[in-house]
């Protein structure tokens, strides 16, 4: 299976990769499904993710936000973030996360295309401007902007739209790549979950690396269930680059 990704990927003249948060997994960031512990468990992330629970109860949702910032950034990049680092370094490819916590950034990973944005810039809801406030916990819950109006984080909520220039390079990579692998995610939000029916259709081969089965894994080229931590520094090594 290993040498077969690593085939792939050798014959590859342009690789997209999808991340989601397994690949975050084994820096100890809890997968989103898994957001929940402590104080949270009682929330559905669902529901804490949405522009009505932030309008609803903004003290809530954006101190769930900066504790989620927060622990981010005592996380460190794990080998599977590593591994993506060598492998762009050595062939063409585009980087899609659907991740918050800018792992891959401070992996090294470069043009990342976060199409969820991240836990670490946040919008005043007057005007817009984006700020990345210092990694402290914040002052205020939900924290002031300089016009002294409530911040909230640089997230997609559900039920928002996803940033138009980052989804303009995701489909741009997705319809010129000819090798699409979907890593550590749960293949149920959309619309990414959907981008590797549009790699296929513009000819892509398709490999799934997940710990899990997930709806796309009876239609991916391969499928290899297993801790993306192993997998791909496995692959880098196959491949010559580790
Ligand atoms: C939108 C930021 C227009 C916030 C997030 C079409 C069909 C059905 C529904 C919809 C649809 N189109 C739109 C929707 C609605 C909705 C949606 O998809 N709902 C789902 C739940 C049914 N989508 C939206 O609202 C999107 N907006 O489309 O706008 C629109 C709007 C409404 C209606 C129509 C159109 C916006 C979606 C973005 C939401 N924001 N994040 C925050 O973080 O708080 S998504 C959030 O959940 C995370 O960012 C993450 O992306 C996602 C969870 O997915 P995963 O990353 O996959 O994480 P998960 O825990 O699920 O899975 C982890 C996997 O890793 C597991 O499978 C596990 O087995 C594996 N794993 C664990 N450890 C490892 C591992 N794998 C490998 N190695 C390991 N070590």
């Amino acid at each position: 299976m290993i040498h077969q990704a690593a085939d792939m990927i050798q014959a590859a003249e342009h690789v997209a990769v999808l991340t989601g948060a397994g690949v975050s997994a084994e820096s100890g960031i809890p997968t989103f499904r898994d957001a929940l512990t402590g104080l949270w468990a009682r929330y559905d992330p669902a529901q804490l993710a949405t522009p009505e629970a932030f309008s609803r109860d903004p003290a809530l949702v954006t101190r769930w936000y900066d504790e989620r910032r927060l622990r981010c950034a005592a996380c460190d990049p794990n080998p599977a973030h590593h591994a993506l680092v060598t492998l762009q370094q050595s062939r063409r490819l585009t980087l899609i996360t659907q991740n918050v916590d800018r792992l891959h950034t401070r992996a090294g990973s470069l043009d990342v295309i976060e199409i969820h944005g991240n836990l670490f810039t946040w919008r005043c809801t007057r005007t817009g401007t984006e700020v990345e406030p210092p990694i402290e916990p914040f002052q205020t819950h939900p924290p002031l902007s300089e016009a002294g109006a409530p911040m909230r984080p640089g997230v997609v909520w559900f039920g928002e739209m996803l940033p138009a220039r980052a989804m303009k390079a995701a489909h741009a990579a997705l319809e010129s790549c000819d090798l699409f692998m979907s890593v550590g995610t749960s293949a149920l939000v959309h619309p990414a979950a959907g981008f590797v029916d549009l790699a296929r259709h513009h000819g892509a081969a398709t490999i799934e690396i997940n710990a899990d089965p997930t709806p796309i894994t009876s239609d991916v080229d391969l499928a290899i269930q297993a801790p993306a931590g192993e997998v791909l520094p496995a692959v880098t090594e196959l491949l010559g680059l580790a």
